[in-house]
């Protein structure tokens, strides 16, 4: 069926809420983030299914004009398609045709790359009445006239002087645009603000952590945070503010009347360093509920207490009714980076089950009366003073890469990793002006150059995408991805379930048996989740392509291929039966030429130099000097044999525009000299390894 109301009848805001509530009654439509406000992803189109989906080929495809991350979840509304691409530009397309309507750029400062830990990265709209509304990376929240693209009004949603980003997508509830933001691994206190989706005025915000005891924000969140302040120790609010960023996940429920946010990890990562003395650090890692209308409090369900692990609680969340032990329950479902899948019962936050989904070694289990997990004291990195091999790592078991639920089968799918991370306390900690800041020395992401260790670590890394049954708290069924970061999940009513990979290809799989039933090389990684939409009686399915986000900055040669790097290029595609479409075929690679000036400097200021670059550079230009191919890879740049080069960039900042600002603030010239002569000896190291 096609949608029940035409785009004019749209157009009082109570009906595109009570639009997106019945969104099952529209199943053309792609109205909200997660599809309807229980976020399942599950689209209720049967026409492309089982039988027929080895037909699907390409309707058209549109290339973006970025080259970095594109995550974005498109919107159709009544044959229009909605979507954004890095640095938070939208596009307008005809759905159908793929002609661009409008691009509207926000024009978000180059400069604004710096203060983002996992690329410039945008994860989409929301629509509302006539309107779209987009978060840009460097915190301003803009409400767009759906039909012309122009602008219709701009708040500034964060305090630009500190190191705030938006990359997840508005929710709008009741007339209200929801946003929250980023920035918890370089010091800032995360919240949530809404703001009337007409004029852009400020509704209501909500703070996630405490902030100094005794000052009120004069916020919704005043009251319940002088009661939680207990569970903080020492300057918090001085000693990385917090964290807690809402920069992901939330989910609605029109009958509760609930909004549910995700909350992120504390900030410095090091429990130490901002809460000596411990303490569960409320919310952080947290799932929180919340009246939309006002900002009020309702409950919290803390997955992880005193988190030291960036193990967010920003990842998806689910809402359905399910029938648990013969009891009808309505449940929010989480796969948080922590590893455990949770039921909670969402009507007041208590745990109803939570199993490991992946190998998870930093708690036996989640104690069900209690709510709380059971740590590995091991897993203390500051406490032991060791390195600790967490599973999952920093990046999780699942990151914000959406899952899907399917009513029909029951099952929820998740695009799931095994990544280790190590966990080593910075012992020279202090922090930087500019860049991260984590109290754990991300050193320890280094491999080793020893090609079968290297081989050996490599081979420990592996992504699939796994069928969840969430009554069971079992795997049903799980495929295999060829790298570890793969794109969110589409399930629908014809049996499908797709999804795009990281090594380049878009991918149709049985929602049953997990047999794979179709494939399509888009020729880049895929991040994104797919859509699924229809107009006049035909069914399409739209992927928005391009290899980005955290893993391949910093993790560098863990994220490549098995021939390097893997390409960003970043395109809309659609797809329909009997399409016969085609890419043009990709560029010739160039081969790259490793530098190879002069080693001028000693062992000790090579290894001076990987302390400074493991402090700050890494997190861009990746582990070991080793780029995942997003930022560019300085053991090929021409910059490493010519200081005077490498100083107008490090120094003084003439890449500012594309995100390379100057890092002088953080280091001394001699550091800077250091890092230079580290990057050249990784040259080196890899002119022999060739
Ligand atoms: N973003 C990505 C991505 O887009 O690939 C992955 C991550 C983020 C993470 O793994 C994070 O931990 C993370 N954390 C924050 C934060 O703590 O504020 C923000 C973001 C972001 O806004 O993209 C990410």
């Amino acid at each position: 069926p096609e949608p029940a109301k035409s785009a004019a009848a749209a157009s009082t805001p109570a009906d595109t809420g009570e639009r997106i509530v019945h969104a099952d009654a529209e199943p053309g439509n792609w109205l909200s983030y997660g599809r309807d406000y229980q976020e399942q992803r599950n689209s209720p189109l049967t026409q492309i299914n089982t039988g027929n989906v080895s037909q699907l080929g390409l309707a058209w495809s549109y290339d973006l004009d970025t080259h970095r991350g594109q995550e974005a979840t498109p919107l159709v509304v009544d044959g229009v398609m909605y979507t954004t691409s890095a640095w938070s530009k939208v596009q307008a397309f005809d759905a159908v045709s793929g002609k661009l309507l409008w691009q509207f750029d926000p024009k978000v400062p180059g400069a604004t790359a710096a203060k983002a830990c996992c690329d410039v990265v945008n994860r989409g709209v929301a629509y509302w009445d006539g309107k779209v509304f987009v978060g840009t990376l460097d915190g301003r929240l803009i409400g767009i006239d759906a039909e012309t693209g122009q602008q219709l009004w701009s708040v500034v949603t964060v305090d630009q002087s500190k190191d705030y980003t938006i990359t997840g997508a508005p929710r709008v509830i009741k007339g209200r645009v929801i946003i929250g933001n980023g920035g918890a691994e370089f010091g800032v206190r995360g919240y949530i603000t809404a703001y009337d989706a007409d004029t852009g005025k400020l509704a209501w915000r909500f703070y996630t952590v405490p902030g100094k005891p005794g000052e009120k924000d004069g916020a919704a969140s005043d009251d319940i945070l002088a009661k939680v302040t207990d569970t903080w120790n020492g300057e918090w609010w001085k000693n990385g503010g917090g964290g807690g960023t809402v920069w992901d996940s939330m989910s609605y429920d029109p009958e509760l009347d609930l909004l549910y946010i995700g909350v992120g990890n504390g900030s410095y990562w090091r429990r130490t360093l901002r809460s000596p003395g411990g303490g569960d650090n409320l919310f952080v890692a947290s799932i929180v509920a919340i009246k939309p209308e006002t900002g009020e409090y309702v409950w919290h369900y803390q997955e992880t207490p005193g988190d030291e692990w960036d193990y967010t609680a920003t990842n998806h969340m689910v809402l359905a009714d399910l029938t648990i032990d013969g009891q009808p329950r309505k449940v929010l479902m989480q796969a948080p980076k922590n590893g455990f899948f949770y039921v909670l019962d969402r009507t007041n936050g208590k745990l109803i089950s939570a199993k490991p989904y992946v190998t998870v070694n930093w708690a036996s289990g989640i104690d069900l009366k209690t709510g709380k997990p059971n740590f590995n004291p091991d897993a203390d990195y500051a406490k032991t003073g060791k390195t600790w091999l967490a599973m999952p790592g920093a990046l999780g078991a699942h990151d914000w890469m959406p899952m899907a639920y399917n009513p029909g089968t029951g099952y929820v799918y998740i695009p799931m990793f095994e990544l280790g991370f190590p966990y080593l306390t910075d012992r020279n900690f202090e922090p930087k002006k500019k860049g991260v800041n984590l109290g754990v020395d991300l050193s320890a992401l280094n491999l080793p150059d020893d090609p079968k260790v290297k081989a050996a670590v490599k081979k420990t890394v592996k992504g699939y995408l796994i069928a969840w049954d969430p009554k069971t708290q079992k795997e049903v069924w799980r495929a295999p991805n060829p790298v570890a970061w793969n794109g969110g999940v589409l399930s629908t009513s014809g049996g499908l379930v797709f999804q795009g990979d990281g090594g380049g290809h878009f991918n149709a799989y049985d929602a049953k048996t997990g047999k794979k039933l179709w494939s399509y090389d888009v020729q880049t990684g895929v991040v994104a989740p797919p859509i699924a939409w229809s107009k006049d009686g035909k069914e399409y399915i739209t992927l928005v392509a391009g290899w980005g986000g955290a893993f391949p900055l910093l993790t560098g040669e863990l994220s490549w291929g098995e021939n390097g790097p893997i390409p960003n290029r970043s395109r809309v595609l659609t797809f329909a039966l009997g399409a016969k479409g085609s890419l043009p075929p990709p560029p010739e690679a160039v081969k790259r030429v490793l530098q190879s000036p002069k080693q001028f400097a000693d062992a000790q200021t090579i290894a001076t130099g990987q302390k400074a670059y493991d402090r700050t550079c890494i997190v861009c230009h990746g582990a070991g000097a080793i780029s995942g191919g997003i930022a560019p890879d300085l053991r090929y740049s021409a910059a490493i044999g010519n200081k005077e080069f490498w100083d107008q960039v490090v120094v003084n900042g003439v890449f500012a525009s594309q995100g390379m600002v100057s890092f002088k603030e953080n280091f001394t010239p001699q550091e800077i000299e250091a890092i230079r002569a580290y990057v050249i000896d990784r040259a080196h190291v890899a002119t022999q390894a060739e």
